[in-house]
């Protein structure tokens, strides 16, 4: 067959195109684990639904898995770990590479974008103690007791509420990092995702879940993402199936409130949101890197989930995200939700506050 797709001959004399699945190479490295168990589900459910089609997975190393030991907010491009596998797909190398949402920039480059949203898993952050302290809460930990995380999100929200505590980078994978906690005495407990820690098969280490009054969480986080070449109909369609569409909306307009303020992996941005019958609630924030500053505020609005899909053929994208299965008026609402938000924080000064905290980030 010519051209820059494979194809395959069935037993029963028909040609089905093989649809290859990037991933990141799985050497003994924790990040790329949880990229590999992540595009395995997919491909489980994608299997599932096609049983016919040919999938493939392909892994390659990518340079964020090569500077592991840097700081993801200071290694500062947030599209670091998905370049590569976006080359691949560029060259027809690949056809679907599986992200968490949250690692996704909220623009993508031309030619690429979401072509689903998986149902998310619980968002929120988790305590995960040294064994030590088992039955302890971040309440009840001592004074002055470590808490390691490197992200400036969590530290900023953690610091305000649990001032006793003190917080420390923790560098490496998820592998690493659970090393670190539990063979050395460095830190009394460290913050990572829930989504994370359940889908590497570590929920039991969970000793608390993070509330949005304790800690919010990072746009798109618990939320898996299929990224596609934006112009590959057939695999847009292929892959649209799989579209949560409350978890659509909630990322859309989680997504445009951080694109609106500009924000990336660098800067302390924190959500919530919450789809209770056709209302979509939108919580959103923006701290200064102690906390002591914090710009925070709550809008809705009205999603007509059952609306028409898309009236027009003409292809729909929200913040990188194509969802024509998904009405496009809730859509249209979902993502000027997060810009109205981030306007009214803009409003108040959220330009100074994530300016201040970028500035501070850089000269550590
Ligand atoms: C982003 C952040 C982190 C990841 C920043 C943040 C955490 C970095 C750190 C944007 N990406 O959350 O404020 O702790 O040093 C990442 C994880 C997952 C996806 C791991 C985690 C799994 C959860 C998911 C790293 N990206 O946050 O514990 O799929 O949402």
């Amino acid at each position: 067959m010519e051209g820059p797709f494979r194809f395959i001959r069935e037993g029963n004399g028909n040609v089905s195109r093989v649809i290859r699945m990037g991933t990141r190479k799985s050497q003994a490295v924790c990040v790329s684990q949880l990229a590999r168990i992540q595009t395995d589900s997919v491909a489980g459910t994608l299997k599932e639904l096609y049983p016919d089609v040919h999938l493939e997975i392909v892994a390659m190393s990518t340079i964020g898995d090569k500077i592991l030991d840097t700081a993801l907010s200071k290694i500062g491009e947030k599209s670091l770990f998905t370049k590569e596998l976006e080359n691949a797909l560029e060259r027809n190398e690949v056809d679907i590479v599986v992200h968490s949402l949250k690692d996704l920039p909220t623009s993508l480059p031309p030619g690429f974008t979401i072509g689903a949203i998986l149902q998310r898993e619980n968002p929120h952050d988790a305590v995960v103690l040294h064994p030590k302290n088992a039955g302890l809460t971040l309440d009840s930990l001592p004074e002055k007791s470590v808490i390691g995380t490197s992200s400036l999100r969590r530290a900023a929200q953690l610091k305000k509420r649990f001032p006793q505590l003190e917080f420390e980078n923790i560098r490496g994978n998820l592998n690493t990092r659970l090393k670190k906690l539990d063979e050395k005495d460095d830190y009394a407990a460290i913050i990572l995702a829930a989504a994370g820690l359940k889908r590497m098969g570590w929920e039991s280490r969970i000793s608390q879940i993070l509330g949005p009054e304790d800690c919010m969480y990072a746009v798109g986080q618990g939320a898996l993402a299929v990224e596609v070449r934006a112009q590959d109909k057939d695999i847009l369609e292929m892959v649209s199936v799989l579209h949560h569409p409350d978890t659509v909306l909630r990322c859309i307009s989680e997504r445009a409130f951080l694109k609106q303020l500009e924000g990336g992996c660098s800067v302390p941005v924190a959500v919530h949101t919450e789809v209770k019958g056709s209302m979509l609630y939108l919580t959103g924030a923006v701290y200064s890197l102690d906390g002591a500053d914090c710009l925070k505020d709550t809008m809705q609005t009205v999603v007509e989930i059952s609306n028409k899909v898309s009236e027009s053929a003409q292809e729909c994208v929200h913040v990188g995200v194509t969802a024509n299965n998904v009405s496009s008026s809730a859509l249209d609402a979902a993502e000027n939700l997060g810009m109205d938000l981030a306007n009214a924080l803009l409003n108040k000064g959220a330009k100074d506050i994530l300016t201040t905290a970028r500035k501070l980030n850089d000269a550590r």
